[in-house]
């Protein structure tokens, strides 16, 4: 297992055992990759599975680092389920942000007064942190998961989440409050492509959206179709749609039953991150993040990509 890698675990920028393959880290389980570019380095935001973990056990999330995308640097986990004093566990999938020199960190976990998942958001000075609690309670609660933020260009900032639904609010210039209330985007077939067999789920959105704006055009990278999910994505030419599907970007593989897309441009390539049970001992539950580089078609379009090891 994951013994035979015991350094630099909670180190904090100490080198990732140099690996130029995937996946990324190898000597902790990640999950649920989100990378930040700023100031020429690629931050990538990831959960943490616990060793033995049996159901997303995931008590702290991680920072790791590159310039390179080659070399990693572990930053170790300058967030954890305590950072919240209303948080009682899940340290799921969230996504980090910087807005006016602070770094603001948008992540699921569950609300122990209510036992409901929540977003809660982590705001620090630093990329690597260490973050604290911005607001001391949730940013937005209704039982849904996996948040993603966007600054559009207008400097309108917006935060996406959930499973089952899709919801979207504006965000204020703080980024941590927000105007209005949480709205749903519609999830419909020619929006989100069509999934049969679940006719409370008639579209292929599942969770993990990823939406960012690139050439004009607005994506929404996501996970598809449970429980052996794809990643799949859509475009629209408004932040708030309306979407057209557009098809598969990974397909099922990888020995995970979830997977979990976070997508950057870096020092002129694309870049495609996600997660599988690569390693020894990996699974469903202990999981690894890779990525892989891509270049968008002529028309913005994403090629289908295959997960790569070694
Ligand atoms: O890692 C826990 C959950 O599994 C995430 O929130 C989902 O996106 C899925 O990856």
């Amino acid at each position: 297992g994951l013994a035979l890698v015991a350094a630099a675990v909670n180190a904090v920028a100490a080198p990732v055992p140099a690996k130029a393959d995937n996946p990324i880290v190898q000597h902790v389980y990640t999950a649920d990759p989100a990378p930040l570019v700023h100031d020429g380095r690629v931050y990538l935001y990831t959960g943490h599975d616990e060793d033995g973990s049996t159901y997303f056990t995931m008590k702290e999330w991680r920072v790791w680092s590159s310039a390179d995308m080659v070399n990693w640097t572990d930053h170790g986990s300058p967030m954890d389920v305590g950072t919240f004093s209303w948080a009682s566990k899940d340290a799921w999938a969230g996504q980090a942000v910087e807005r006016g020199g602070k770094f603001y960190w948008y992540v699921p976990v569950v609300n122990r007064a209510t036992g409901r998942m929540a977003i809660g958001v982590g705001v620090a000075d630093s990329p690597t942190g260490p973050f604290r609690d911005a607001l001391g309670h949730p940013l937005v609660e209704n039982g849904e998961i996996d948040p993603t933020v966007m600054i559009d260009d207008s400097g309108q900032a917006f935060l996406y989440w959930g499973n089952p639904n899709l919801w979207y609010v504006k965000l204020n210039n703080d980024m941590i409050s927000y105007s209005g209330s949480a709205t749903k985007i519609p999830l419909t077939t020619s929006g989100f492509g069509t999934r049969t067999g679940d006719a409370n789920r008639p579209t292929l959105y599942e969770e993990g959206p990823w939406v960012y704006k690139r050439n004009g055009l607005y994506y929404n990278v996501f996970a598809a179709k449970c429980c052996s999910e794809f990643i799949a994505y859509s475009t629209a030419t408004g932040p708030t749609g309306p979407w057209t599907y557009r098809g598969t970007v990974m397909p099922t593989q990888g020995g995970s039953f979830t997977n979990h897309a976070g997508v950057v441009d870096f020092k002129g390539g694309s870049y495609f991150f996600y997660h599988n049970g690569a390693l020894p001992g990996g699974g469903g539950y202990t999981r690894s993040v890779a990525v892989e580089k891509f270049s968008y078609n002529a028309d913005g379009s994403i090629p289908t990509l295959s997960m790569t090891t070694g």
